[in-house]
């Protein structure tokens, strides 16, 4: 049977209907749905009240699967191929390591020189109202840069940094970032990078990137304000508004995404991720 998909927004972003992910699903219909993640960038899968197992089962038909290594702490502890993006105090009562996860635009280990492929995204908990997620499609924001521009940043590559932004309410993420940094150097990545698997160009750019390689932190952060700026406009972005049990997929390699955290943080957000492991690219940058 054909897939069933419906549009999330102008944007990007496709639901794939009448699908249970943990059935056994044969080379060709993965095919028709690996397809429709490529062309769409983003895809959602409703009402999936799987296991842990099933979760990762079926993110490794999309590829090799992290472990995490570079981000040791957000780790669930039975399951390394499992983040956390959790508000659940834990079990001594401190706060959660991962409360703030994604609060800035990103793209998933664009800080390492392995980045994402893609990442699937389980909601178990979600507050009665917000805790919505961002995603841009940063092919869209290349191809709408006039030629000029698209000349500027053809050679440019973007320093990436590991670590959340500090919030101003968040006094829990400072040794985490500490060690984040320890671990994960400054890696340099191409601004305008070519999708391996599509060819086409996408903005490789967010607010993980300190300065351009070889230019200061001043120079850079005009012409980096500027490309966030663009590639967020609105018409670039879809707003996903979760409900429990739904996995949503996204291609990092042309979609960057950042948590909202739009709602009462007395209510229980817990989301667990999968990362798929993608081709190398970048290279690390001594001193930052
Ligand atoms: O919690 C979310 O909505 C997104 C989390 C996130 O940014 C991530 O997993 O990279």
């Amino acid at each position: 049977m054909a897939l069933r998909l419906r549009k999330l927004s102008y944007a990007l972003g496709a639901e794939v209907c009448d699908i249970d992910v943990a059935w056994p699903m044969g080379e060709r219909q993965f095919g028709e749905i690996y397809k429709a993640f490529l062309d769409h960038g983003i895809l959602l899968f409703r009402n999936q009240d799987v296991t842990r197992e099933q979760h990762i089962e079926f993110s490794r038909r999309f590829g090799e699967l992290d472990r995490h290594e570079a981000l040791p702490r957000d780790r669930h502890p039975q399951y390394p191929e499992l983040l956390m993006v959790t508000n659940e105090p834990k079990s001594d009562g401190s706060p959660s390591d991962t409360q703030y996860t994604g609060r800035q635009w990103h793209s998933d280990m664009s800080f390492t020189t392995a980045p994402s492929l893609g990442s699937l995204l389980k909601s178990y908990a979600v507050p009665e109202v917000g805790g919505d997620t961002l995603f841009a499609n940063m092919t869209l924001a290349h191809d709408a840069l006039s030629e000029g521009m698209k000349k500027l940043i053809a050679n440019l590559h973007g320093i990436h940094l590991s670590g959340t932004r500090k919030l101003a309410n968040d006094n829990t993420g400072i040794e985490r970032m500490a060690e984040q940094k320890r671990i994960n150097p400054p890696v340099a990545q191409p601004v305008a990078r070519v999708h391996p698997e599509t060819g086409r160009k996408a903005l490789y750019i967010g607010e993980k990137v300190k300065r351009f390689d070889g230019m200061t932190e001043d120079e850079s952060r005009p012409l980096i304000d500027t490309l966030v700026r663009h590639a967020t406009r609105p018409e670039f972005v879809y707003r996903h508004q979760w409900k429990k049990n739904d996995i949503l997929a996204w291609d990092n390699r042309c979609v960057m995404h950042q948590a909202l955290g739009d709602f009462d943080e007395t209510q229980l957000r817990h989301m667990e991720r999968t990362t798929v492991l993608g081709a190398p690219s970048g290279y690390v940058v001594g001193g930052g």
